[in-house]
């Protein structure tokens, strides 16, 4: 399997689905990502609007899908627009794709130049009466920039003023949801990787190595193997940086009796693994670090056999609460007495444990679904229960990729160490 693509067939498939899910005399239009100014005239790396590499495999910026199932002309009822070529373009960034190898990838054989668009659209349109949109839900803290599909919406509606508009955000979180053979290749292969890329830290983390470097191990891992990237920008966090949950800027040196939190994950063909291991600096834990560990391990095996069809996301999280209270008054992090004290809205668990135990995984690391929905079978999904004690220095979190399937789930990193024995064996091996 190619490390960047999955077969055409797939997108194919995809779009057709897509297709029915169209009410008749409707059309679509997808934007893809824009290039990120990062400063000046430079970019940050490219990275395909996710919705629209399900539809088509193009990475490519200034890209536009157009569908219109019910069109006469069979022509026109997939149009894949893409950058016209140009010497200086092909000098200065590389050779874009050329409409033949544009067909080749996403199997759309319909495949025109992008100064061809607003020409075919007024057509197209003309015959259409409802024009459907993917847009984004806004990020929680606000957007700040706007991404080509609002553009792009704009843009349609002031031009179409008269039509009626869809939202094509929902039909496609239906598609994406459960994962399709191809996809799960490409993301067991991730989770593959990923687990190479652990063996690697195990026998690399010492005291004394920075965090830096042991994220240089990751990437040195993802990239050998063919890897465009990171899924999602690592976590490495010694001693109490893991009770940071985001903690990404990992500059600080690994110190001897602390414990290392990463949280990481490669990306293949766009699809994430997302895995999360916490080991001891020098090779061994403490008692008082065995004993948080196997509490987190003991609630990471519970929630990943709640984890089966009929059950919501957000509803495993809700009934881990009496088990994490169990485990923080054993752990002496609060006692029954504070527990019958406890106000229902806050409950205590929370302080130490404020996230939640799984989010969907696909092409994007916290993938698009309905975390109060029941799982049905096919999804994949993190588990990853944590304990969190910034009076003790400690963050501590284990996780896998799940997949979710008609009877048990399938543990996609369950070759993967999160033993305490097995890390600390690993580790007494380095030179
Ligand atoms: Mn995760």
């Amino acid at each position: 399997m190619s490390v960047n693509l999955l077969p055409p067939a797939f997108y194919t498939r995809n779009r057709q689905k897509i297709m029915t899910l169209l009410p008749s005399g409707s059309m679509a239009v997808l934007f893809s990502n824009e290039e990120m100014i990062r400063n000046g005239d430079y970019y940050y790396p490219y990275r395909q609007n996710s919705n629209f590499f399900f539809l088509t495999g193009i990475v490519q910026e200034k890209s536009i899908l157009l569908l219109c199932p019910g069109h006469k002309n069979p022509a026109y009822r997939e149009i894949l627009f893409i950058r016209d070529n140009d010497s200086m373009t092909d000098l200065w960034e590389g050779v874009k794709l050329r409409p033949e190898e544009a067909s080749a990838i996403s199997g759309i054989t319909s495949v025109r130049r992008i100064s061809e668009f607003l020409k075919l659209l007024d057509e197209i349109a003309f015959m259409s009466d409802e024009i459907f949109l993917d847009l984004w839900p806004v990020p929680k803290g606000g957007a700040m920039i706007q991404g080509a599909e609002q553009f792009g919406s704009l843009f349609l509606k002031t031009r179409f003023p008269l039509h009626k508009y869809g939202r094509l955000a929902p039909l496609m979180q239906n598609l994406r949801l459960k994962k399709s053979p191809e996809e799960l290749m490409a993301i067991r292969s991730a989770c593959k990787l990923t687990g190479r890329a652990f063996d690697r830290i195990l026998h690399f983390v010492k005291p004394g190595v920075w965090e830096y470097q042991v994220e240089a191990e990751m990437t040195h891992e993802f990239l050998s193997q063919g890897a465009r990237a990171h899924a999602f920008s690592p976590i490495v966090a010694n001693g109490s940086n893991a009770c940071s949950l985001h903690y990404t800027k990992n500059r600080s040196q690994c110190v001897d009796g602390d414990l290392l939190l990463m949280d990481f994950g490669a990306e293949i063909a766009l699809y994430a693994s997302d895995c999360s291991r916490t080991i001891p600096v020098n090779g061994r834990f403490t008692p008082r670090q065995r004993a948080l560990y196997d509490a987190v391990l003991r609630i990471y095996r519970r929630s990943l056999g709640m984890m089966v069809k009929g059950i919501s996301l957000l509803q495993i999280n809700r009934m881990l609460q009496t088990f994490w209270e169990e485990e923080h008054v054993g752990l002496g992090l609060y006692s029954m007495a504070d527990l019958r004290k406890q106000d229902p809205a806050h409950p205590l668990y929370k302080k130490y444990f404020p996230h939640t135990v799984s989010h969907y995984i696909g092409l994007d690391v916290h993938d698009v679904g309905d975390r109060e929905e029941p799982l049905e079978g096919g999804e994949v999904v993190s588990c990853e229960p944590g304990i969190y004690i910034p009076e003790e220095g400690i963050g501590l979190r284990l996780e896998n990729t799940v997949l979710i399937t008609q009877a048990e789930p399938i543990d996609l990193m369950a070759d993967v160490p999160i033993e305490a024995d097995e890390i600390e064996m690993a580790m007494q091996k380095r030179d």
